[in-house]
Order: structure tokens, then C-alpha cells, then sequence
């Protein structure tokens, strides 16, 4: 077979595992995500928001039934911190903020805002001193109480046990950065002290076309018509970066990867109970060499758990979950961060991604410097301390079937109540198209049946054979339906009057059946929780088409 040829194998394989066998799912529709964070404790004032941290231990837990003991930042008791976006419903959280979480909250704040923050030390005092960097902001002493000076550590200002440090700066560009202990960094970034800072834009700059109704389509004309006109906002901003249109952003998700040695925590909680008296020049002594690493973790929690909701019950230490959800076209700004020490090879499925910047830089062509350039990723490696701000979309386009199931020939009604008319680029977005289920379908695949056989029918002809359901154990994840949307099933009629397997389990045609795309790690051992897969660093892309809300308010 000539390289060529092998090479379209091997893609075409790798299409429909992602988009027919391991998905057109049928998840229970609790997978909230967006890019929760908060935005200030209540005593800051506009341009100047103050976050009242501490640093405490706690256990988290991973899918293993293990308890892991850890130290993370949180909120202090007391402090009332103000949560965005706006659109999450905080109201029915048990502990919006915790007093220790991982990852630490994130902190969201607008360019050229003057940023204040209290971290007071609450862990064990055996664990000696501990501190914050904030690395790409200029860091400053405190600004008013000089008793939170705090002691002057190798890298920071630390805060000794029960003491507080206080550090300000001012938040000069957008963009997604990591913040983590700058004390004894190899056991306490470890012990889970980081989080991330996200600046949102100017919003007196951001690029009049984010602003247009054909790219603000999540705003206005686009919200009204989603999900039965009821979908809200759930973005931070209008775009990532001041000024550019490529910089525009219909939804957003914030990713850290780290991983856990359980060794060096069980080693650090033996230590803290023997220093439970210790005063002066506390600190401990743990081996943090040899790694060796057993949970990997996208926001503090290894798969499954990273795909239950935000502020779920059953984590109290470990808010924020790890799931994507989008509508086929839409602009989904990536936020990822490598936390932790190892490098991890991010691969989302379904599409490359477009690197917007680097630790807040953009990355701008040096002949046009009003131009991006940066590269478009199969993997978005993290690396320890290095974030990236990207952009990721899916239409369909390439798969070679009419996604949405309508099929002219034998279902004209559905194809005339669905037309396709192709942009410049082949998309259906001219007009008022962005009211219809089929808004950004890729017109060239319009009509066109998954198999013009029945199913089964491996001589059928057409991009695709499925499976006799006679012969397959679905299992509750596939929705029975290679089409998109709660609808496509019953659309779906093929020439000789079958349909692809569907009703056969669990789901009907009007539930949701969306795409699900694994975005993981490729680092294999990755996506294993203690050695056993499936787990780790693992999580579903869900894409449904528009009927269907996304409501990621919790
Ligand atoms: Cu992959």
C-alpha cells in the first residue's frame, strides 16, 4: 500500500473511533465546565481587586478510592469572594471557595488592574514557610500593612507559619498565566500550591469585529436562537487579547495538568505529625527524587472525576472539572497550563489548535506584527510553568457524511427544512443560517449518507460501514446514532429506508447524541489512574449540535 494510502487508513480509523464507536454518546448531561474562578474577596475595589488566600493541607481523593494528603491555596475563612463568569450559579455551592483547593482558585482579574493579594500560612507548622509567584508580573511589597512584609525568602517574600504575605502587582497584558509556590518548590508545587491567574483584556480594545453580530454570535442574535433561545454566556470576556479579531471567542476552558508521587505526600504527612510542636526553622526534609509519579491530573482530578461538575459534593477539595463542550463552529478558547513537573502531551481530538500566546505573549509574525503566528498544534505539550492561550473549533468537515442525517433523496421535506448554502469557506453561516441546527455544516458533505446500504452491509458502499447492531454490544455510551443532534435519529432514513443503529439502548431519538471527542494525554501511562487504565489525564470533548442547550451554570 503506498504511504499515501496507509496514511488516509490510518486517518479514517482514527475518525471513526473518535466520532461513531467511542461516542455519539449519550453522557449524562452534567458536564458543566467553562473557566470558573473568582474575581475578588469583597474588599477590593474596581481596578484594585483584593484576594484574601491561604495555604492549608487537606486530602483529596482519586478515582482509586485513594486519599491523598495535600496542600493547596484557598480562600480565607471569612473572605467573600465574587465568582465569574456570572452565568455559574453559586447559589445552591455548599463551599464555593474552599479554605484549600486544587487547583488553587483561580484568579481573574482585567489588564492594567492594580492586583492585591493576602496569603496567610495556614499549613502545619512543620511545614516551615511557604510563599506565591507570580511569574510575568512585576511583584511589589504590600501596599499599605508593612507587618505583611513577610521574610525574605530565596526566590519571594515567604510568610512563616500562621503569618501573612502580601503581594501586589499590576496586571500589565491579558492572557492565561500559572501562579505556585516559590518555597521549597520541588515538595510544595508537588503538594498541590498552584493555580492560575487569567487577565481579561481591555475591553475598550478588544477588536470591533468580536463585537459583530457574525463573530459576538454568542451574544445577542446567536444566544436567542440556541437551545430554544435560553442559553447563556458563560465567557469571561469578548476575546483573549486586546485588539485582534483572531483573538474573538464564543466559550472557554482552563485546563492545568500535574501529577501526584503519593510517596512524597505520605512522606510530608509523617513529617508534619512529627514537627506538630516545632517553632523555629521548621521545614521538612522529604526525598522528592527518584519520581515517580501515579496520578495524573487535569484540574486536580484524574478521569472520571475530571468529567462530573464543578463544585461537585464528592470533591470538596477539587472544584473544577475538565470537560469541553461546544456546538459544531464555535470559536472554544483553550487555557492550558502546565502545572506539576513533567511535560504532557495534550492531544485534543477532533481538530489541531491555534496558539494565540505564550504566557500572556502573543506570538505575532515579524513582517506583520498586527498579525498572529503562532503555531497550529496536534499536541499542546504542557511543560512545567509554561501556559498557552489557544483557539479549537469542529465543524464536520472531512468526515465525508452528512452529519446532521439529512439525506435528499429520500427525505425531502427535512433537506428543504435544512438547507445548506455555503459561505466563501463552504460553511452554512451566510444570512440568518445561524438560526438553524444545521449553522456551520459543511455544505459539501450536505445529503450525503453515512452508507447507502443498511447497516451491516459491508459491500454498502458510502464513507462508512457500522456495525450490525445484531452483532454489537452498544454499551451506554454510544446514542445508537452516527448523526448529530437529539433529532438526527429520526432524520436519518437512508435510500433503502433503514437507519444506522439507533433506540437500540438506553437513549431515544429525541435525547441528546452529540460527538464525543477524547482529549487526553499521549503519553500513554497518562491516562492510567495507579497503573490502570482508563484514568489519568483523560476527558470527553462534547459536541452537540445547536438544538441542544449547554448550560454550564452547575
Ligand atoms: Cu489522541
Amino acid at each position: 500500500m503506498s504511504e499515501l494510502k496507509s496514511k488516509y487508513k490510518s486517518s479514517i480509523k482514527r475518525v471513526l473511533p473518535a466520532a461513531t464507536v467511542a461516542l455519539a454518546l449519550l453522557l449524562p448531561i452534567s458536564a458543566h465546565a467553562a473557566a470558573p474562578g473568582i474575581t475578588g474577596t469583597g474588599t477590593g475595589t474596581a481596578g484594585a481587586p483584593v484576594f484574601n488566600l491561604t495555604a492549608q493541607d487537606a486530602r483529596i481523593t482519586q478515582p482509586d478510592g485513594q486519599s491523598i494528603y495535600s496542600w493547596g491555596y484557598g480562600c480565607a475563612t471569612g473572605s467573600t469572594p465574587t465568582f465569574a463568569p456570572e452565568a455559574v450559579n453559586t447559589s445552591n455551592l455548599i463551599t464555593p471557595c474552599p479554605t484549600m483547593q486544587i487547583p488553587g482558585p483561580t484568579l481573574i482579574v482585567n489588564e492594567n488592574d492594580t492586583v492585591t493579594v493576602h496569603l496567610k500560612n495556614n499549613l502545619p507548622n512543620g511545614a516551615g514557610n511557604t510563599s506565591i509567584l507570580f511569574p510575568g508580573f512585576d511583584v511589589s511589597g504590600p501596599a499599605t500593612a508593612a507587618s505583611d512584609y513577610g521574610v525574605q525568602g530565596v526566590l519571594t517574600r515567604e510568610a512563616a507559619p500562621g503569618a501573612t504575605v502580601t503581594y501586589t502587582f499590576t496586571a500589565k497584558s491579558a492572557g492565561t498565566r500559572p501562579y505556585y509556590s516559590g518555597t521549597q518548590g520541588d515538595l510544595q508545587v508537588e503538594m498541590g500550591l498552584y493555580g492560575a491567574i487569567i487577565v481579561l483584556p481591555d475591553s475598550s480594545k478588544v477588536s470591533a469585529s468580536c463585537l459583530t453580530t457574525q463573530n459576538d454570535k454568542a451574544r445577542g442574535a446567536y444566544l436567542a436562537t440556541v437551545g430554544g433561545g435560553t442559553e447563556k454566556d458563560f465567557r469571561l470576556a469578548e476575546a483573549a487579547f486586546d485588539g485582534l479579531a483572531s483573538a474573538c471567542y464564543d466559550r472557554e476552558y482552563l485546563f492545568q495538568f500535574s501529577e501526584i508521587d503519593p510517596r512524597i505526600h505520605s512522606q510530608a504527612e509523617a513529617q508534619v505529625a512529627a514537627l506538630s510542636l516545632c517553632t523555629v526553622n521548621c521545614g521538612l526534609d522529604v526525598q522528592t527524587e527518584p519520581y515517580h509519579p501515579t496520578y495524573f491530573m487535569v484540574n486536580g482530578r484524574s478521569m472520571p472525576d475530571d468529567m462530573d461538575t464543578n463544585y461537585a459534593v464528592e470533591y470538596p477539595h477539587q472544584p473544577y472539572n475538565g470537560n469541553p463542550h461546544m456546538h459544531p463552529g464555535e470559536l472554544v478558547l483553550l487555557r492550558i497550563v502546565g502545572q506539576g513537573r513533567w511535560q504532557h502531551p495534550f492531544h485534543e481530538h477532533g481538530n489541531h489548535v491555534r496558539i494565540l500566546a505564550r504566557d500572556g505573549n502573543l506570538i505575532l509574525s515579524q513582517a506583520d506584527p498586527t498579525k498572529l503566528a503562532g503555531p497550529l498544534l496536534f499536541t499542546t505539550t504542557t511543560t512545567p510553568g509554561v501556559a498557552m492561550d489557544g483557539i479549537f473549533y469542529w465543524t464536520g468537515k472531512g468526515l465525508n457524511w452528512d452529519v446532521y442525517g439529512h439525506h435528499g433523496t429520500t427525505d425531502a421535506a427535512n433537506s428543504a427544512a435544512l438547507p445548506c448554502s455555503p459561505d466563501a469557506n463552504g460553511y452554512n453561516t451566510l444570512g440568518t443560517s445561524y438560526q438553524a441546527i444545521n449553522y456551520y455544516e459543511w455544505c459539501a458533505d450536505h445529503n450525503k449518507p453515512l452508507e447507502k446500504a443498511p447497516f451491516g452491509d459491508v459491500g454498502g458502499g458510502g464513507p462508512a460501514t457500522l456495525p450490525d447492531p445484531n452483532y454489537l454490544t452498544n454499551g451506554t455510551w454510544y446514542g445508537g446514532s452516527a448523526y448529530l443532534g437529539p433529532d438526527a435519529t429520526v432524520r436519518a432514513t437512508g435510500p433503502t429506508g433503514s437507519t444506522p443503529p439507533s433506540g437500540t439502548i438506553g437513549n431515544g431519538p429525541s435525547s441528546e447524541a452529540g460527538f464525543a471527542f477524547m482529549w487526553h494525554s499521549h503519553n500513554e501511562r497518562e491516562i492510567t489512574t495507579n497503573n490502570v487504565f482508563p484514568g489519568g489525564m483523560m476527558m470527553m470533548m462534547l459536541v452537540d449540535s445547536r438544538e441542544f442547550q449547554i448550560d454550564e451554570s452547575n
